[in-house]
This record gives C-alpha cells, structure tokens and sequence, in this order.
C-alpha cells in the first residue's frame, strides 16, 4: 500500500522532518512532483540538511528512495545535494532510484523562469526561479528531454534542438545573459546523473507495491499550490494535491491508503498571491521570527498569519485526508491570544467555501479567538501534558475539519514529536 503525505497550505508545513519521522515504517519514500524549487530541511544528528530533490528518506538505513516521473530534475542542483549527502556517509547507490520518465531542467528553463518573471512586473509569482515552470510546460508540450534520455546516444542533439527553441523564446524576452557556464556545470551533472539507478519508475514501484512493499509518497510544496485548485495563477506548476501520486508515481488508485495532511499551528506563505489571514503587522513579524519563516531554498522571508481553517477544509476535501499533523505548534506558546479563521467575508457575504476570485475580491477573514497557553511546550514529552488552553485549539481545528490530529510536532527535533 501507498501513504500520502501533504502540506496542506502553501508550503513549508514541515513535511521534510516528518517524513524523515515516519520513514522507518516504509521501505519506499517516493517523491511524486515537485523539484528543485522544494526545501525540505531535516537535522541528522544535529546537523541541519536542506533537500530539495531527493526523497526525505534517505538517512533511514534501510530505506528504499524513489524519484517519480512527476518530478522535474535539475542534474546541476541533484549534483550538488548528493555529494553534500555522500559527505555525511550516504551510499546513495545503494538506496536512491530515479524513473526514466522524469522530467528534466535544462539551463534554458532556468533563464526563461527568470525572464518569464521579469516581464510579468508587479504581478510576478514570486516563483522560486529553479526552471519550474518551463520545464513543465515542455513536458505538456511535448518538447521535454527525460532523464532516460541522458543514456541515449543523441541527447546531446536532442538538447541542442531544444536550446535553440528556447533561444528563440528568450530573444522575444531581450534576455541576453551569457548561460555558457551554466552549461558547463550541466554537462558534468548529465554524465553524474548518468551513473545513478535510473529505472522505469512504474514497474520499479509496482513490483515492489505487488510484493508486500510499503511505501510512503512525499508531496513537496502545498495543496494551496496546485495547478488546478490553489490560487491559480499564484501556484507551481505541478498537482500538489493526492490525485498527483497516481500519475507522479504511475500507480493505480486502490493502492493509496492513509493521506496525512500536515499543516502549520499558523500560516506562511513564500511568493506572491492572495493569502487571506496574511498578518501585516507586528503580530505577523512576531511569527517569522518566534518561526524563524525564512525560506529554505531562496531564504526569502515567508508572509506569516493565522491558521485558515477555510483553506484547510478545502484542501483536505480535495485530497481526502485522513488524519493530520500539526506542525510548529510551540511557536504560539508566547502569544496571550491565538486566532483561527473560520470563514471569509467577501463584499459583505461570509463563506466557509473557496471562492473562484480569490486574486480579486478583497477577503476579510472571519477570526475565532482563544486565550493563549502561555507556557513553553517544546520540551513537552507526551500529548497528554500539553497545556489545557492548547488542546482546546486542536479540538477546535479538529471538529471544524472533522478530521482528527493524530501527531504535534513541537519543535525541529527528531524527537519533538506528540502522537495523541
Ligand atoms: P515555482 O518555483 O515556479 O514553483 O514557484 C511558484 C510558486 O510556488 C511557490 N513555491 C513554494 N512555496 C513554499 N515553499 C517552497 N519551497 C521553498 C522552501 C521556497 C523558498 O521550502 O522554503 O525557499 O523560497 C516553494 N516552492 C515554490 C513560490 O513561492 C511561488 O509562489
Ligand atoms: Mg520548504
């Protein structure tokens, strides 16, 4: 069977250190889409490891790390990661797999993020400029080099027939940065990347599926990021959401069991786009620094808010999750007040729904208030001792999306973690 796990705001809930908690349960940890554009920061033995491509369960001895065909893969920034990864003693020979159906970031993507970007002004996505984007459009366009392709005898043709095509666009962009070294560092990670266990993805995972396997799919980014359902057209380019492991992965539906939803105690976002409990006042500064909310690939501060139960309600419907985690819930412990939104007023009418013009009808969030805990929980050991002011909220975020909280993650820590 396959476990799902999820953000379900916009990113950043903490995905990478429980993925990194849960891994020792399965012998598969597969990234389904995403790339280079996602930071998921773990601490191994006190070090802090920021990964952006490879799967978060690569510390765990035993555990098998696939990359789904629904990842777009950058060789130059994979490179980079599993030498920082080899330094800390990680075979990934042994351990790290990549379908040859997976998309592949070439230098041109990059430079066409970035020029995309800056033509679009004031209203830029905020994008990571990681080549995202691009690369997924050559893949629904038909254009796209795959990793298997790195084995062929004529990729280096193929590429040269596909830069020329960027070229094309980027002159219409008067974009005239010199990407010769960037090519340089791309050749070298292709003939890297051609050393690695690439397999097909679907039989690979499949096989393993029909052995008794279990595996957990690791989402990057958050379901208010998908491509269809976030705030479009303030999203990434991949689908974020459940439905996305099937086709990032090339399984069926009926292998998918538990989705675990995790959400911050609060709410960040990175980039650009509608966040309707964004606080722009000191209360929201208070967040980023008690959270430190800077991001983990671009270190970009992140907008900092209220935990939207509105949103929350709307991505776990769509993803069906079955049980959640709570991330980061120690940085509320000095507020004397903690807000939730319950529903948004728009033009005068209140909703508890996702409304289609979300970019455009100014939003007021309707804010439940409940006293604060006031007392320090990142050393609390069990659920149970957690402040009686802290439990009301979780019953409250768990009555209000009737699904229940199982874990508290109270602090970056392996070992900071509650199971109720
Ligand atoms: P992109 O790079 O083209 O996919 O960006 C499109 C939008 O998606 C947002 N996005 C993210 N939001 C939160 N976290 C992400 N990963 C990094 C992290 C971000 C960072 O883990 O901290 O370091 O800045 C991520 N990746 C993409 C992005 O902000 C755009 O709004
Ligand atoms: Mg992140």
């Amino acid at each position: 069977m396959v476990d799902v796990l999820l953000g379900l705001q916009w990113g950043d809930e903490g995905k990478g250190k429980i993925v990194d908690y849960f891994a020792g349960k399965y012998d598969i940890i597969a990234r389904f889409q995403g790339g280079p554009n996602a930071g998921h920061t773990l601490y191994v033995n006190g070090q802090k490891v920021v990964l952006h491509t490879i799967p978060s369960g690569v510390f765990h001895g035993n555990t098998l790390n696939l990359i789904g065909n629904g990842v777009v893969l950058d060789p130059v920034t994979f490179r980079k990661e599993c030498q920082k990864v080899a330094e800390m003693g990680i075979d990934l020979s042994q351990n790290l797999f990549i379908a040859e159906k997976t998309h592949i970031i070439v230098p041109t993507h990059r430079a066409l993020d970035k020029a995309s970007e800056l033509s679009k002004g004031q209203e830029k996505i905020g994008s990571t400029l990681k080549g995202i984007g691009p690369a997924y459009m050559d893949k629904t366009g038909r254009n796209g080099l795959r990793v298997g392709d790195v084995l062929r005898s004529d990729f280096r043709q193929q590429y040269e027939k596909l830069k020329a095509k960027h070229l094309q666009l980027l002159a219409n962009y008067n974009f005239d940065e010199d990407i010769a070294e960037w090519e340089n560092e791309f050749w070298e990670a292709v003939e890297f990347l051609s050393k690695m266990n690439i397999v097909n993805g679907e039989y690979w995972l499949n096989g393993n599926l029909k052995a008794g396997k279990k595996v957990l799919a690791e989402g990057a980014q958050g379901s208010m990021l998908d491509v269809d359902f976030g705030t479009y057209p303030f999203v990434t380019s991949s689908n974020t959401i459940s439905a996305g492991v099937c086709t990032g992965l090339g399984i069926a539906p009926k292998w998918v069991a538990e989705v675990i939803g995790v959400t911050k105690a609060y709410c960040t976002r990175v980039g650009s786009g509608p966040f309707p409990t964004e606080l722009e006042d000191e209360t929201g500064e208070r967040l980023r620094q008690a959270g430190h909310e800077f991001g983990a690939t671009t270190g970009r501060p992140r907008r900092c808010g209220w935990i939207d139960l509105v949103a929350l309600d709307y991505t776990c419907m769509l993803s069906g999750v079955t049980q959640l985690v709570m991330t980061k819930s120690d940085v509320l412990d000095e507020f004397d007040t903690v807000s939730a939104c319950t529903a948004y007023s728009i033009d005068g009418q209140t909703t508890r729904e996702m409304p289609f013009n979300i970019c455009g009808a100014p939003i007021q969030p309707v804010l439940e208030n409940f006293p604060g805990w006031s007392e320090p929980t990142a050393k609390s050991e069990r659920y149970d001792a957690l402040p009686l002011e802290m439990k009301k909220f979780l019953s409250f975020v768990e009555d209000y999306l009737k699904v229940p909280v199982k874990y508290v993650s109270n602090g970056p820590g392996r070992d900071q973690i509650l199971e109720k």
